[in-house]
């Protein structure tokens, strides 16, 4: 017979997950460009209770929890059978991360994780950890998983258990339950952030790039590169440019990223980004816009200055803080935009736009002059049209 306090304790953290689960998320905060909401999507705690305890009063008398979720961070995401899923990275106490599927009925809340996590195949060189799926539905008629695959690094010297190599792994689906893993993507230099553009290019798939010098940095790396490519079943960089550039003081002074595939809008590529920069406290992780050219997606015909979004409130302390990052959002047929975005590798959130506001905000914001002077003449111009007015 099960113990009445087993019983007790499990109908309590039964009762506090479903509420956890089922609460209403309202917008809390907007700038006009994109709307916050409330609380986060999903944090540890939303992950099933049958993933964390054994739920068996033989095995587990004291119903203590077995298996610990450190975080739900950086997801891919896409509108599938009129649902909105996310393809979560969350990552086990254990820090090893993997893929799980949340779907929401709404986009902002009520995000329920599929029962099992994903299995993902391995290469014939299995990787320690893999996360941060970009997921791009191609006209090929596959969905692509894109990820990073971290080794340690083989030629690590003995006991430098820390020096790793980040690889782009690569996945195909046609359902998100079955995956079917590609080799990983042959490149000269260590890979993160890549990203498959949902159309062929020249009859060939096109990847942004984020090419680096060493596990963490991006050093000579000099930006987002792109690359065409014959086969993703044998993806591999032989010709990479640069499109996305770094600069001295700017958000992405220190290393950039492309986020989700870009958004193809009748007046260019939407792209959203996260650019890094150094400070005190460490580095800082901001998202930013930028847009390319409809006939051309390498070239860029907007940027606005600074970031999109950073960091605010409760979203600054986390794992890793100061950090916002994304790698997934949603464009309705509506023109709603939901950009699901982590927070300091711990939780993640959603915030709504539109694609009719995305694209004002990039044609239309000031960009980055570089420098002080041109920061300062670009605000005098906006005071005078206003004080102009009045
Ligand atoms: O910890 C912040 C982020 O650091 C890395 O970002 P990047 O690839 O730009 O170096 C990634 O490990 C990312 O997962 C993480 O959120």
């Amino acid at each position: 017979m099960t113990p009445v306090f087993f019983k007790e304790r499990l109908a309590a953290l039964t009762a506090a997950h479903e509420k956890l689960l089922s609460r209403a998320n309202r917008p809390s905060q907007t700038n006009g460009v994109w709307t916050r909401y409330e609380y986060p999507i999903l944090t540890s705690e939303h992950t099933p209770l049958f993933w964390r305890y054994d739920l068996d009063p033989a095995t587990n008398p004291y119903l203590m929890e077995r298996i610990g979720m450190n975080a739900t961070l950086n997801s891919g995401a896409i509108k599938w059978k009129g649902r909105y899923l996310v393809v979560v990275r969350v990552e086990g106490a254990d820090r090893k991360s993997f893929f799980a599927v949340a779907e929401s009925p709404n986009g902002i809340d009520n995000f329920r994780f599929w029962d099992y996590p994903i299995t993902m195949p391995d290469t014939e060189d299995p990787a320690t950890n893999i996360y941060d799926m970009r997921l791009t539905a191609h006209e090929d008629g596959w969905i692509y998983g894109l990820f990073c695959a971290e080794r340690h690094d083989p030629k690590a010297q003995a006991g430098d258990l820390s020096s790793a190599t980040a690889t782009a792994g690569i996945a195909r689906t046609h359902d998100l339950v079955t995956w079917e893993r590609l080799s990983d993507l042959k490149s000269p230099s260590q890979q993160r952030n890549v990203v498959l553009h949902p159309e062929f290019v020249d009859g060939k798939y096109a990847l942004y790039t984020r090419p680096q010098d060493g596990f963490i940095d991006a050093g000579s790396g000099g930006g987002i590169g792109w690359s065409l490519v014959d086969d993703m079943t044998h993806a591999e960089i032989r010709d990479e440019k640069i499109i996305n550039l770094r600069h001295y003081h700017t958000v992405k002074e220190v290393k950039n990223g492309e986020g989700p595939h870009p958004i193809k809008t009748p007046q260019g590529w939407l792209h959203l980004a996260h650019g890094v920069r150094g400070c005190a406290s460490g580095l800082r992780y901001v998202l930013y816009m930028y847009m390319t050219a409809l006939d051309d997606p390498t070239r860029v015909i907007a940027e606005p200055g600074g970031y999109f979004m950073a960091p605010v409130g409760d979203e600054y302390v986390g794992d890793v803080m100061n950090v916002l990052f994304s790698n997934g959002w949603i464009a309705d047929p509506d023109g709603r935009v939901f950009i699901y975005y982590a927070s300091s590798d711990t939780r993640m959130h959603v915030a709504t736009s539109t694609v009719d506001r995305l694209v004002d905000y990039c044609l239309h914001t000031p960009s980055d002059g570089l420098t002080t002077s041109t920061s300062v003449e670009t605000l005098k111009r906006l005071i005078d049209k206003n004080l102009k007015r009045q």
